[in-house]
């Protein structure tokens, strides 16, 4: 079998598709099997859920940042004040999403190292979809499993 195979589980049966969109130069439709094209990180996490208590996992897959970079934020790259008014929505099959900020994620700013999984304790989401994992939460709520969508926002004005 094929690393990207075995990363992202057997062919049999449709691959869960993510779409990126917003303010992108390059908005792209990508399965789990493609999120293996970046540098892929490992992450042990454990976070704790109001409802089923505390939970520890590993995952496998490459920083959000580094593949939402490839699409093209519409931002002015040599301006790092530009970034700071971007937003990343993150929505599940079944319509859970959250929010992010682009400095959340930006090494320049708070360099969370947001990953997009491609597998979860060594089972492959490639049926399923990504999931957004974020080490440093101490709550399981951002988990977005099965993301289907991701879009960028940049022109958020509070004012
Ligand atoms: N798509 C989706 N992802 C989700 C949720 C959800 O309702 N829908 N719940 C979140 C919450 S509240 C928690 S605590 C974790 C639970 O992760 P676990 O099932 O691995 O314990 O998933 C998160 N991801
Ligand atoms: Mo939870």
């Amino acid at each position: 079998m094929s690393q990207a195979l075995a990363a992202t589980g057997p062919a049999a049966g449709p691959q869960a598709e993510l779409v990126l969109d917003g303010d992108l130069e390059r908005p792209a439709r990508l399965t789990v099997s493609d999120l293996l094209a970046w540098p892929q990180h490992a992450a042990q996490v454990t976070f704790e859920c109001a409802t089923s208590g505390v939970r520890h996992h590993r995952f496998t897959g490459p920083l959000l940042h580094d593949v939402l970079t490839d699409a093209g934020p519409a931002f002015d790259p040599a301006r790092r004040k530009d970034r700071l008014r971007f937003l990343i929505a993150v929505r599940g099959t079944d319509g859970h999403h959250t929010l992010l900020s682009w400095a959340e994620i930006d090494p320049d700013f708070g360099r969370a190292p947001v990953l997009l999984a491609v597998a979860l304790d060594g089972t492959p989401l490639g049926s399923t979809g990504t999931q957004l994992v974020l080490p440093q939460d101490r709550c399981g709520g951002r988990y977005v499993s099965g993301v289907e969508a991701i879009r960028v926002h940049g022109g958020y004005r509070a004012w």
